[in-house]
């Protein structure tokens, strides 16, 4: 069944230059919230993907919004990948009646079923057994979706992580699971509490293999073969994409360290690099293979940085959330 975005094959078809704009948004995005952040503009912590783009951007580029996703504690980038509309998610952040949510959820919770999103999660390894029973629902109604579960190395030490790659095997579900590895969980390194591999854990259940994380075509063509596979009923998939927080846990970590460290400065200098950060990455390419002149890419971030100040001015002027809304997500609409 082909729409205007996938071709005969069901397969989405998005351009080198979507994938860099996509990941710019989500890069241009994260950085004013450092600034929001830092000011004292938002109510609550955030979580930033800073050089973590090309994961969710490589995978949700081979997906439609009729597929599920299932996100993180991480999850801005997943939201805007999935094609999230920025506008309310910084309302969201921003705690207003506008957001996805109402402002009732938060950084942590922005979600939009309509175009799949089934949401960001506070609670690491929430979103394998979502992500597994949404797959489950898709093989019963038989329309060819697919769920991915996005996840971290720490929340594949999760019970549930296994639990679900076990019933998704068994039952056949369309389900991938996409590992962003970046090497720490919170202010641990993952190798120090992790035993053996996590990719030699999935390939017990299903076909498994790891990409570079930083090249977002690596992670579109094994996440888009995974697809193929379980559109086509083949079961499900583990996908681990290599990759690196740029930034801290969460903004303003360093008031929760008392001045401890858990990774290296060097460490994030070199993950900065233009041969490592996903988005000079895709910028050299389009330039040497003459997609893009220099000019157009400083045209792509002059309108991402727009469309991110109006999302501002959107949040900011929208009215806070009601707060009689609290109880009745508690405890339900009659209370
Ligand atoms: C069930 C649960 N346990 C612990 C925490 C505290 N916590 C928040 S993030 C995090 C580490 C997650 O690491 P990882 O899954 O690798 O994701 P990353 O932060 O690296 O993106 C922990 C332990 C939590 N939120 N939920």
């Amino acid at each position: 069944m082909a729409t205007p975005d996938t071709d005969v094959r069901g397969h989405v078809t998005v351009t080198d230059v979507d994938l860099y704009t996509r990941m710019l948004l989500i890069r241009r995005a994260e950085e004013r919230l450092i600034v929001a952040c830092a000011d004292g503009s938002l109510p609550g912590g955030v979580h930033l993907y800073i050089g973590e783009e090309a994961v969710a951007v490589g995978a949700c580029a081979v997906m439609t919004d009729r597929d599920y996703v299932t996100s993180t504690h991480r999850g801005h980038g997943h939201f805007l990948a999935k094609g999230g509309d920025i506008d309310a998610m910084f309302a969201e952040i921003w705690g207003k009646a506008t957001g996805i949510c109402k402002g009732m959820g938060g950084s942590m919770h922005v979600a939009d079923v309509s175009k799949g999103i089934l949401g960001a999660n506070g609670i690491v390894g929430a979103g394998f057994a979502i992500a597994t029973g949404a797959a489950w629902g898709a093989k019963l109604a038989g329309e060819g979706r697919v769920a991915t579960c996005f996840f971290g190395d720490g929340a594949a030490n999760q019970g549930s992580f296994s639990e679900s790659m076990n019933v998704s095997a068994a039952w056949e579900l369309p389900t991938i699971f996409v590992c962003e590895n970046n090497g720490v969980s919170e202010f641990t390194v993952t190798s120090t509490v992790t035993g053996g591999t996590l990719v030699d854990r999935a390939r017990a259940f299903m076909p498994a293999t790891v990409v570079d994380g930083n090249d977002v075509h690596a992670v579109r063509d094994a996440v888009g073969a995974a697809v193929e596979r379980a559109r086509a009923g083949g079961g499900p998939s583990y996908v681990e994409a290599t990759t690196f927080r740029i930034r801290g846990h969460l903004e303003a970590e360093q008031h929760m360290l008392g001045g401890g460290t858990y990774r290296s400065e060097d460490d994030v200098t070199a993950w900065q690099a233009d041969d490592k950060d996903p988005l000079p990455r895709l910028a050299a390419r389009l330039l040497a293979d003459g997609t893009c002149e220099r000019a157009a890419l400083d045209r792509i971030d002059a309108e991402v940085r727009a469309r991110v100040e109006a999302a501002v001015a959107y949040a900011e002027a929208s009215p806070p959330a009601d707060p009689d809304l609290a109880p009745q997500i508690m405890f339900g609409p009659t209370a």
